[in-house]
């Protein structure tokens, strides 16, 4: 217990040490930990006209958007709304999007999972989790956000999420809170220990179309669960997710629940639960199975970890599993071939509400001395870790089998995740490494209060790694994926013969507004450089669905549709149908116009709803 306060109270000064404003400003110097600024220089250039090498897609936090840049320009190139409007594209605008949204506008997002077949970047698909227990599909034929699903029953604070199997056969997530179970259930805080649970959740995606349904969910005790990553090769089929608060406790967690020197790693045999909720085990709660370790074993393992663990990540082989102890100065390496002799010997030390507990010294190899406060684990092509470390700020580089730690790069300020290009995959590409940062302070031109995070890119192809570049990101990096660029293939226009919208139409003589009772259809076109019609009249309280068709196949010429006064802001990508739906309660004329600039008659792309006043 006082061991645990002293280390709290270190960690506190070192955090503080780190907050403060003692950085340089308004200095044009070489960057902090480059060998070289014309070489750094040179390795970030991308000429104009050239491309990028990498994509980087990061978590955009509590914004709910998933960032897009370009690496190692570290350019933004695209912001990819997912769980919030984002009226740039008008998304959250249009019937469909605003729909998917399901009246939520706003979501925290932590961690995307590219799509993986055998382990590998597929390029098909990106999948995001938030906090309110949803996990979305980004189809990277668009970059557009195809589905949101959830908030799933059960889950309440979907952190540990959206990690994928090596060939997508799920998108697996843990809860960070644990609650009575179903949601609306009532249980007093002090029954925390016994009444509340986490859960363990697997979203089914289907192969072809990456359409997301329910998989199956099981039950925990009350741990805050936290990061997890999947088993790979020689531990395919496994899932690993670390939790804190072993101690079951509640009120001031800081204090409450680092108590205990270990935490756990929970192992799941993920096939094993398919197979059991196939048989049909499992009880149904919240209209979903759920499977109970006490009475289907065989599925849930613990595998203790010190202390307050917060990254889980599996090296490219699948044989280690490098859990990473936030309040230590150790990360621990696990042997996924000893976990499974323990597990077959029941060498069990106990159980936590029937989930047998392994012994720490039968399946660890090593405690890999990184440095303070280590949280995730990256992996590069040459059998190399990299550990990021919050409270040192640094990043720790370290070789597997060997577990000697051969180099430290200084971040600024306080890394949280690290991503490596393809470096969660079973073969990472090396090369580049994002420091993925929390603090920003003094590196940027003072823009106020609110500050931006940075993210800073690390050249890992030599032995040393170097500091290449500050990127000033928005808020809240915590994951990224990076992919090489040739793995991606996005079109430009929808093609007209794939628009199946029933209400699209291709010629503005089909253009008009027909009426059923108090029901307006407008079709409508959007073409250089006419909105048509360019009037549209209905009554007052009349309900007004505008479809708009942008027939050009052109890149790059997309159309916007404003109405004032309406808060209506739609954008049609070239070949794109959208609709919308309102209903016309204020009378008066309300002009419209297109948003995006298309042309040197752009200015004229206009024209006016005229809404009838009833009396
Ligand atoms: Cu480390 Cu939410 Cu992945 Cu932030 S989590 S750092
Ligand atoms: Cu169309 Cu501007």
């Amino acid at each position: 217990m006082k061991k645990a306060l002293i280390i709290l109270v270190g960690i506190a000064a070192a955090v503080a040490f780190y907050c403060a404003p003692s950085a340089p400003k308004g200095s044009r110097k070489g960057p902090t930990g480059a060998s070289d600024m014309a070489v750094a220089a040179q390795k970030t250039y991308v000429a104009p006209g050239d491309l990028d090498e990498f994509y980087l897609f990061s978590s955009g936090g509590h914004s709910g958007q998933i960032y897009v840049y370009g690496v190692p320009s570290m350019r933004h190139l695209s912001t990819i709304p997912v769980y919030t409007p984002y009226p740039a594209t008008g998304y959250g605008f249009d019937d469909e999007t605003r729909a998917m949204l399901g009246g939520l506008t706003w979501g925290d997002v932590h961690h995307p999972a590219l799509s993986e077949t055998n382990g590998e970047y597929d390029g098909r698909w990106l999948f995001v989790n938030e906090m309110n227990g949803r996990v979305a599909r980004v189809d990277l034929k668009d970059f557009k956000t195809r589905q949101i699903f959830g908030p799933m029953p059960n889950i309440s604070g979907n952190h540990g999420s959206a990690f994928v199997t090596p060939n997508t056969e799920y998108s697996m997530l843990a809860t960070r809170f644990s609650i009575p179970i179903p949601k609306g259930k009532y249980a007093a805080i002090d029954k925390y220990a016994s009444d509340y649970k986490g859960i363990i959740a697997a979203v089914k995606i289907d192969p072809k179309t990456g359409t997301m349904s329910q998989g199956f969910e099981i039950m925990t005790p009350p741990f805050d669960w936290d990061l997890g990553d999947a088993g790979k090769k020689v531990s395919d089929g496994w899932m690993f997710w670390t939790c804190y608060n072993s101690e079951r406790a509640t009120g001031k967690l800081e204090v409450t629940a680092s108590q205990r020197d270990r935490d756990y790693i929970a192992a799941v045999d993920w096939r094993a639960a398919e197979k059991a909720i196939a048989e049909g085990k499992g009880d149904v709660i919240g209209g979903v199975k759920v499977i109970d370790p006490k009475k289907v074993p065989g599925i849930v393992y613990l595998l203790p970890c010190g202390k307050s663990p917060h990254g889980v990540d599996v090296s490219p082989d699948g044989k280690y599993i490098v859990g990473s102890g936030k309040l230590q100065g150790v990360t621990t390496v696990f042997n996924f071939e000893k976990v499974q002799t323990a597990i077959r010997n029941k060498n069990f030390t106990g159980d936590e509400d029937g989930i047998p507990v392994l012994k720490y010294e039968d399946i660890k190899d090593a405690e890999v001395p990184v440095g303070l406060g280590p949280l995730h684990t990256q992996f590069g092509p040459d059998g190399y870790a990299y550990t990021s470390l919050f409270v040192d700020s640094a990043i720790a580089k370290w070789k597997l089998g060997t577990w000697e730690v051969v180099d430290k790069v200084p971040m600024s300020y306080s890394i949280g995740h690290l991503c490596a290009a393809e470096g969660d995959t079973v073969s990472p590409k090396g090369k580049y490494l994002i420091g993925l940062n929390k603090l920003s302070h003094g590196r940027h031109l003072s823009v106020g209060p609110s500050q931006p995070e940075s993210s800073q890119l690390v050249d890992i192809s030599e032995e040393k790694m170097k500091l290449l570049y500050d990127a000033f990101t928005e808020p809240e990096p915590h994951n990224a994926q990076m992919i090489e660029a040739k793995k991606l293939h996005p079109i430009e226009v929808y093609p007209k013969e794939e628009n199946k919208n029933p209400l699209a139409i291709w010629d503005v003589k089909d253009a008009g507004v027909t009426r059923t009772g108090s029901n307006v259809t407008a079709k409508v076109v959007l073409v250089r450089s006419t909105i048509t019609p360019t009037a549209i009249e209905v009554n007052q309280g009349d309900t007004v669905k505008i479809a708009m068709t942008n027939i050009e196949q052109t890149t790059d010429e997309l159309h916007g549709f404003g109405l004032l006064d309406y808060n209506i802001n739609i954008v049609c990508d070239p070949g794109e149908t959208k609709v919308v739906t309102f209903k016309a309660d204020k009378p008066g004329v309300f002009p419209y116009y297109c948003t995006n600039f298309c042309s040197a008659l752009h200015q004229e792309m206009q024209g006016y709803l005229i809404v009838k006043g009833k009396g």
